[in-house]
């Protein structure tokens, strides 16, 4: 039922004219398949953009999750430096069709790599516009990854400026690879592959919810990536573990804080998500980039002053989740999601405050959330 969803041939117009671009049947096939598996939310949303899209965002999540996933194994390479040069040369993958690897990453995932050429041959049929774009995005964030593979990120980055620069590189780059494929269509405006600024901020408030919401299971895998800066105003022990370990109330009022100064953080990248999004035009794209930010404010919600982040998974409701996409078709409604979900965040902070939380970021929280709200 899946491989209906593409009757071959598709039509692309990336360029200009409406080509008719036949892509093989079984090679995208495998791509539909193996995307839903790596990622049922993302799939949803990526098979209800215009089909003069979809392939190329289709093929775009493929590659960026096959490099995800040489990045994200800890044990598959014998060195820094061999896994350092396999990133740098991923990008070569794009043009060489016998390019596959083995024994990296697990289940699904680990099939995606194997049948990489699967991926390639598509690719290869794309317009060069946009194989441009994915192949320049592609290698960008493989040296991104690599320059972090260096550092041990068992206790989190560094700053607020090494935290802002590996979201840019994992998923900021993936808002502006985005938007040129979307100006590229001729669906949005020609100069919105240039709003630079506001693509990487989309790609941050989803990166940065990830890993807020992620911090016990990133840890326990020794990946973190909470700012140091942040963390050790808050951890008595000068570790990140310490507010996996919330023996005493202190630690967990910690904690917390810790907690909501990074929400606040995030949620600071509002304003700009709203006016990325305010300057679709098309709405089937406008859905694709919404849905995610509407998601990831949900989430934002959920995990402020929330303990359970410290100690098992916060996820979203399946009903609120089902609730949320069907409400999501204009900026409007985007709006009054996102006021709704601030009014949340600030009721919550409040109520903490006058519980004597003495929570440092309360002001911050208060103030980026009146500023969703105005
Ligand atoms: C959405 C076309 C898995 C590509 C990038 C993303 C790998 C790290 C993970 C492909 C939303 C979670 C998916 C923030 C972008 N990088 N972070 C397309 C991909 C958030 C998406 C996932 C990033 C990313």
């Amino acid at each position: 039922a899946v491989t209906l969803l593409y009757v071959s041939p598709l039509k692309s117009n990336l360029g200009g004219e409406f080509i008719k671009n036949t892509f093989n049947s079984d090679d995208l096939a495998f791509c539909d398949e193996i995307l839903v598996k790596v990622s049922r939310s993302f799939a949803a949303v990526i098979r209800q953009l215009p089909e003069v899209m979809l392939v190329d965002v289709l093929v775009f999540y493929l590659i960026l999750r096959a490099l995800d996933t040489i990045e994200d194994d800890t044990s598959a390479f014998d060195s820094h430096a061999t896994k350092v040069r396999i990133l740098k040369e991923f990008y070569k993958a794009l043009d060489d069709p016998n390019w596959t690897m083995t024994g990296v990453g697990e289940g699904d995932e680990r099939r995606l790599l194997e049948e990489f050429p699967k991926c390639q041959r598509i690719f290869q049929q794309l317009q060069p516009e946009a194989r441009d774009v994915i192949k320049d995005i592609t290698k960008r964030m493989a040296d991104g990854m690599a320059d972090f593979v260096a550092k041990d990120m068992g206790q989190g980055t560094e700053d607020m400026e090494q935290y802002n620069l590996y979201c840019h590189y994992v998923a900021g780059l993936v808002g502006e690879g985005l938007s040129r494929l979307f100006s590229a269509s001729g669906l949005e405006h020609k100069s919105f592959g240039e709003e630079k600024h506001l693509s990487n901020q989309m790609g941050l408030f989803l990166q940065k919810t990830n890993i807020i919401r992620d911090y016990l299971e990133d840890y326990v895998d020794k990946r973190a990536w909470w700012p140091q800066t942040v963390w050790k105003k808050y951890s008595a022990s000068g570790d990140l573990g310490y507010f996996a370990n919330q023996a005493d109330g202190e630690a967990r009022k910690k904690a917390l804080m810790c907690l909501n100064e990074l929400v606040t953080d995030a949620l600071e990248l509002v304003p700009d998500c709203l006016a990325y999004l305010s300057k679709l035009e098309c709405a089937e794209i406008f859905r694709f980039c919404a849905i995610p930010q509407v998601m990831a404010i949900a989430t934002l919600d959920k995990c402020f002053a929330n303990p359970d982040v410290f100690t098992g998974v916060v996820k979203i409701r399946k009903g609120l989740s089902c609730r949320l996409i069907l409400q999501t078709n204009t900026i409007a409604e985007v709006h009054s999601i996102f006021s709704r979900f601030a009014r949340s965040v600030r009721s919550k902070a409040l109520t903490q405050q006058h519980l004597g939380a003495n929570d440092p970021s309360f002001e911050r929280t208060i103030a980026s959330c009146d500023k969703i709200t105005a």
